[in-house]
C-alpha cells in the first residue's frame, strides 16, 4: 500500500557551519561576524557612544577636521564606494564636502544588511538630493567584482577599523581583491586604530557599564535563538586581553563553571571546563609601519595619513 508522505524540509541555519567549526575546535572560538545580528548591531551602536570607546568618535573628528584635505588628495570628480557601509552615518561628512566640490555625485554603499542599506538610501536621499545612491547587497570580504564596472575615478572608503578583525594575511588578501577591481588613479581611504597603552585599550573593550560584555554574551543568546542552544549567557564572563606580541585586543567568553551545552540544530554537545574560554574577537591595533606594509603588500601606495592629536586613530589614503 502506498503511503503519501510530505517531503521533509530541512533548513540548515546559515551560521551552523561556522558555529560547529568553532565550538568543536581546540581552543574554542566563534567568528566575530556572528556578533552582528539585530540585537548585536544595536549593542555595537551603544558601544560607539561609550566614554571609554574612543574609536568611533576619534575617527569622526578626523574626518570632520580633514574632509577637505582628504578629498583634495583623492582627486577631482569622484565616485564614492563604501565597504561595510551600514547606514553610512559617518560618511555624511565626506559626502557633504564632496558635494561642495562637484555638482553631483554617485555613492555605492556595500553591506550584507539590506535593512541598513534601505536606511542609508532613505536618509541620504533626503539630505542630499544631488547624490545618487546605488546600494549593493554583498559580503565585501570575498571582493566585489561589480566595482570594476563603475566608470570614473573611485574613492573606496573602508573606515571604522573593521580591517582590525582580520588576521594580517587575510587583511592583505581582502585589500588585494578590492585593488583588483580598481583602476590606476583610484584610491582607498582606510580607517584603522593605532597601537597604544593598554591603560586606554582595556577599558575600551571592557567598559564600566558592561555594554561590551553584553555585546560579547549576545553571541551565546544568538545561538540560543537561532540554533535552539541552551547556553546560560551569565555563566560566561567577558574577558578582554591586550596581546602585545600580536598587537591586538582579544576578547573571550570564559566559562565560570564546568558545564555542558546542547545545540540541537547541530546535534552537538559542547563541554566546558571551569575557566575555559571561547575566543570571540581579535581587534588589531596598528603602527604606522604595519599600515604601510599591509597597503604595500596589497598593491597600494600610501600617500597620506591623518590622525588626531593623541595619535590614537589613523585615516590613510592609498593609491592604486
Ligand atoms: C567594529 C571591529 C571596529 O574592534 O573595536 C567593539 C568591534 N568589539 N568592541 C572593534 C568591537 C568590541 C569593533 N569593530
Amino acid at each position: 500500500m502506498a503511503t503519501s508522505k510530505q517531503p521533509q524540509l530541512l533548513t540548515i541555519s546559515p551560521i551552523a557551519n561556522d558555529v560547529w567549526q568553532g565550538l568543536t575546535a581546540s581552543p574554542k572560538y566563534l567568528p566575530a561576524k556572528l556578533f552582528y545580528d539585530e540585537v548585536g548591531s544595536q549593542l555595537f551602536e551603544q558601544i560607539t557612544e561609550l566614554p571609554e570607546y574612543y574609536l568611533t568618535r576619534t575617527e569622526r573628528s578626523i574626518l570632520e577636521q580633514y574632509a577637505g584635505e582628504i578629498l583634495e588628495a583623492a582627486g577631482a570628480s569622484l565616485t564614492l564606494v563604501e565597504l561595510g557601509a551600514g547606514t553610512a552615518a559617518k560618511t555624511c561628512v565626506l559626502i557633504e564636502e564632496l558635494l561642495q566640490r562637484q555638482p553631483r555625485a554617485l555613492f555605492y554603499p556595500i553591506d550584507v544588511s539590506p535593512t541598513a542599506l534601505d536606511e542609508a538610501v532613505h536618509q541620504l536621499g533626503r539630505r542630499f538630493p544631488l547624490l545618487r545612491v546605488n546600494p549593493i547587497v554583498a559580503d565585501y570580504t570575498a571582493g566585489v567584482p561589480a566595482l570594476s564596472r563603475i566608470l570614473g575615478r573611485k574613492l573606496v572608503l573602508y573606515i571604522g577599523s573593521s580591517i582590525g578583525n582580520f588576521e594580517p594575511p587575510q587583511a592583505i588578501r581582502l585589500l588585494r581583491r578590492i585593488r583588483q577591481t580598481l583602476r590606476p588613479g583610484d584610491a582607498l581611504l582606510l580607517g584603522a586604530d593605532f597601537a597604544k597603552s593598554p591603560k586606554i585599550l582595556l577599558p575600551a573593550y571592557d567598559d564600566a557599564q558592561g555594554v561590551t560584555a553584553a555585546f560579547n554574551r549576545n553571541i551565546l543568546a544568538r545561538l540560543n535563538r537561532e540554533l535552539e542552544a541552551d547556553f546560560v549567557p551569565e555563566a560566561f564572563e567577558h574577558v578582554a586581553v591586550w596581546n602585545r606580541r600580536c598587537s591586538r585586543m582579544e576578547i573571550y567568553l570564559e566559562s565560570t563553571t564546568a558545564q555542558t551545552v546542547f545545540l540541537p540544530a547541530l546535534d552537538l554537545d559542547v563541554s566546558f571546563q571551569s575557566g575555559e574560554r571561547i575566543h570571540t574577537e581579535n581587534s588589531y591595533k596598528y603602527t604606522q609601519a604595519m599600515i604601510e606594509s599591509i597597503l604595500r603588500e596589497s598593491g597600494f601606495a600610501l600617500e597620506h595619513s591623518w590622525s588626531d592629536r593623541k595619535q590614537w586613530f589613523g585615516v590613510h589614503l592609498a593609491r592604486v
